[in-house]
């Protein structure tokens, strides 16, 4: 018989957090998959546990009470958010991962995800297709500590046979829970202002092109990766991932399609020069050899439904209220 799944996410209330939580339910069942994170979600439906992760005797009495089999390490500080507290950055992102991979060790957990970046790449890296395996020198704290991360990745596989997998995620687009402090987030905010309004200021230059994957891609690669056979993962740091990529400006005529008068002010901050070191594609076919990764989801598609998603959710709120 196979033994059911426990599954424990950290940063659950966060952008992707809160709909792998919901996915992960609805593949193992709501009771057994416990969300953790630092804060309490009102919302949340399903077992939910207030957890500091640097916290490892909360963290480990938490995976014994509920026999946890699977990780799904989400908590994490981001790029541009990164900048203004490097040290507590390094710190939080990286202690509260050695705490995971301790407790996955001396628990026995099957199988841990550890989410990377396309951060892990420099300027030296090259811009289109950017490849696999290539020399990693991030410019930022959340890009330095999710280079650390991925080596660690390896050595607690090839030291203790854990079996932790991980994705390089280019920016996330999603209209289920906004995310915080991250370079790629206007790609998200611009939604929010095209449902109401005719101006968006970008942070960014219009012609900075990044990688980025819709949601529902990026939910797909995250279950696919964790559920393909062990035989079949020949990275053990981190699989480069893609989506689609654009620029504001791609963005902006995207939209445009959909409302014709809306308008990109660019006024690039400092988030600019993070952006500017990022690829502006990726060479995703390792994954796509190893476990038949796909994205299903173009700009034109994204676009639609996170235009159609984000007025039925403002329409409900208004209902409600
Ligand atoms: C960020 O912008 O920091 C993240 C990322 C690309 O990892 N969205």
């Amino acid at each position: 018989m196979i033994k059911q799944e426990k599954i424990l996410i950290t940063g659950a209330n966060g952008q992707l957090g809160s709909v792998l939580a919901k996915r992960l339910q609805e593949k193992h069942g709501v009771n057994n998959v416990v969300a953790t994170d630092i804060v309490a979600d009102e919302d949340f439906v399903g077992n939910f546990e207030i957890l500091d992760v640097l916290d490892f005797e909360r963290l480990k009495s938490i995976v014994i009470q509920n026999e946890i089999t699977q990780i799904y390490h989400l908590a994490a500080i981001l790029s541009a958010s990164g900048e203004k507290h490097p040290k507590r950055t390094w710190d939080i992102n990286t202690k509260t991962f050695f705490n995971v991979l301790d407790v996955s060790v001396i628990q026995n957990v099957n199988k841990l995800f550890f989410p990377s970046s396309i951060a892990v790449y420099g300027a030296n890296a090259p811009k289109i297709n950017t490849p696999q395996s290539y020399e990693l020198t991030p410019t930022t704290v959340y890009g330095i500590s999710k280079v650390a991360g991925e080596n660690w990745a390896k050595y607690y596989f090839d030291n203790y046979d854990l079996d932790i997998r991980s994705v390089r995620y280019p920016g996330v687009i999603g209209h289920q829970t906004l995310p915080g402090g991250g370079t790629t987030d206007y790609a998200v905010d611009i939604f929010y202002k095209a449902i109401n309004e005719t101006n968006f200021e970008c942070f960014l230059s219009k012609n900075t092109t990044l990688p980025m994957i819709y949601m529902d891609d990026a939910i797909r690669a995250t279950i696919e990766l964790m559920d393909a056979p062990k035989k079949s993962i020949s990275i053990r740091t981190s699989y480069n991932i893609a989506g689609m990529s654009f620029s504001p400006e791609e963005l902006t005529y995207a939209i445009q399609k959909i409302y014709p008068n809306f308008k990109t002010l660019y006024k690039p901050d400092f988030r600019q020069k993070i952006a500017s070191c990022w690829p502006s594609s990726i060479d995703d076919s390792v994954a796509k050899k190893d476990w038949n990764w796909n994205p299903l989801f173009g700009i034109d598609e994204m676009t639609k439904i996170m235009i159609e998603e984000l007025k039925l959710k403002q329409q409900t709120k208004l209902q409600k209220t």
